[in-house]
C-alpha cells in the first residue's frame, strides 16, 4: 500500500481514537543525533548492551562505565528535540491527556512538551520515563538524586552519605520503577490507539506496553524505518523516519 494511502488510514485512526498512549524508542532520537542502541553507528559499537549497562558493569569497572555514561552526556549536550518530538509533545498538549510513554533516557521528550508549552508543561505532556533519564545521578547507597556533572578524575560521590553515584537509569537486569511501569500499563490497557516509534521492540517489559493496548482490543499504529516484532500486529505500519511521519500524521 502507498504511503499516503497508509498515513491517511492512520490520521483516521488517531482522529478517531479517544484515547491514545504512544511508546517511543531511540529511534525518535535518532534525528537529533542521538545515537540508536543496535543501529549500525549504535552506542553498543564497541560493547554488547549486557556488559555495560548493567550493575554487574559498574561493580567491575566503575571508571569505564562511568566514562561511557560520561560520553553520551556529552553527546547529549549537542542534541536538541526534533520535528518527531515536538508533534507528540503538540499532540499530548491538544489532547490534554497523558500517554506519552518513553524507553528513553535523553530527556528530548521533556525538553521539547517545555519547548512546546511556553511554560512549564501540564502533567500530560509529561513523558512517563521508564528507563529512568541519564541527565540525573542517583546515590548507590541513599537514592538521593543530583543533577548530572563532568566526569572528574575521582569517580562522583554522593553529598550526603559519601556513596557512589551512579546515573538514574534502569541498567539490564534492574527491575523498573513498580509504580511507574504499573502507570504505563494502566494508560496502555485504557487506550483505544497505541502509536510505537522508534523502537526494536526486543527490550522487555517496556516492549509489552503495547501488547497491553492490543490485549484489550485497541489498535496499534508502527512507525520505523524496518520491521519489527510487533509489525505484524500493527494495523498500519508506517514506514519512515519519525521526524517526517509524525508531523504529517499528528498535526
Ligand atoms: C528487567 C537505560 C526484571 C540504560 C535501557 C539477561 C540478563 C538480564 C536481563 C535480561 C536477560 N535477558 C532478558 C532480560 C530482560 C532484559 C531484556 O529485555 N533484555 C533484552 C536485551 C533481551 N530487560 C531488563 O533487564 C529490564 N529489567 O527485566 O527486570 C529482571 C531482573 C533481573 C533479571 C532479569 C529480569 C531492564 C531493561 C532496561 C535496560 N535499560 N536503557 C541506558 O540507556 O544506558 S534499555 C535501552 O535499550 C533503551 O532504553 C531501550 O529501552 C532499549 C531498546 O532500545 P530501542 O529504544 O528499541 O532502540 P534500538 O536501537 O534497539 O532500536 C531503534 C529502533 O528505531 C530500530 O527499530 C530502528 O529501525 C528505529 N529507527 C532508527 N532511526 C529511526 C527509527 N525509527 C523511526 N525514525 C528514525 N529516524
Ligand atoms: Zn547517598
Amino acid at each position: 500500500m502507498s504511503a499516503s494511502v497508509d498515513i491517511e488510514r492512520a490520521r483516521r485512526l488517531v482522529g478517531k481514537a479517544p484515547r491514545v498512549v504512544a511508546l517511543t524508542g531511540a529511534g525518535i532520537s535518532a534525528e537529533s543525533g542521538v545515537p540508536t542502541f543496535r543501529d549500525a553507528g549504535g552506542l553498543w559499537r564497541n560493547y554488547r548492551p549486557e556488559e555495560l549497562a548493567t550493575p554487574q558493569a559498574f561493580a567491575r569497572d566503575p571508571r569505564t562505565a562511568w566514562e561511557w555514561y560520561d560520553w553520551r552526556r556529552s553527546v547529549l549536550a549537542g542534541c536538541a528535540p526534533n520535528p518527531g518530538h515536538r508533534a507528540l509533545a503538540r499532540f499530548f498538549l491538544r489532547r490534554g491527556a497523558a500517554g506519552l510513554v518513553t524507553q528513553n533516557v535523553d530527556g528530548l521528550h521533556t525538553r521539547a512538551a517545555v519547548e512546546e508549552a511556553g511554560e512549564g508543561p501540564p502533567e500530560a505532556a509529561l513523558p512517563i520515563e521508564l528507563h529512568g533519564a541519564v541527565g540525573r545521578d542517583r546515590c548507590n547507597r541513599c537514592e538521593t538524586r543530583f543533577p548530572a556533572e563532568p566526569l572528574g578524575d575521582a569517580l562522583p560521590r554522593c553529598d550526603s552519605c559519601g556513596g557512589l553515584r551512579r546515573p538514574d537509569v534502569v541498567l539490564f537486569g534492574e527491575s523498573l520503577d513498580g509504580e511507574v511501569l504499573a502507570r504505563a500499563y494502566s494508560l496502555a490497557e485504557r487506550a483505544d490507539l497505541c502509536l510505537v516509534v522508534g523502537t526494536s521492540a526486543v527490550v522487555y517489559p517496556a516492549a509489552a506496553v503495547p501488547l497491553a493496548t492490543l490485549e484489550a482490543g485497541g489498535s496499534l499504529i508502527e512507525v520505523n524505518l524496518e520491521d519489527t516484532p510487533l509489525t505484524r500486529s500493527a494495523t498500519v505500519a508506517l514506514r519512515g523516519a519519525a521526524g517526517e511521519v509524525l508531523p504529517a500524521l499528528l498535526d
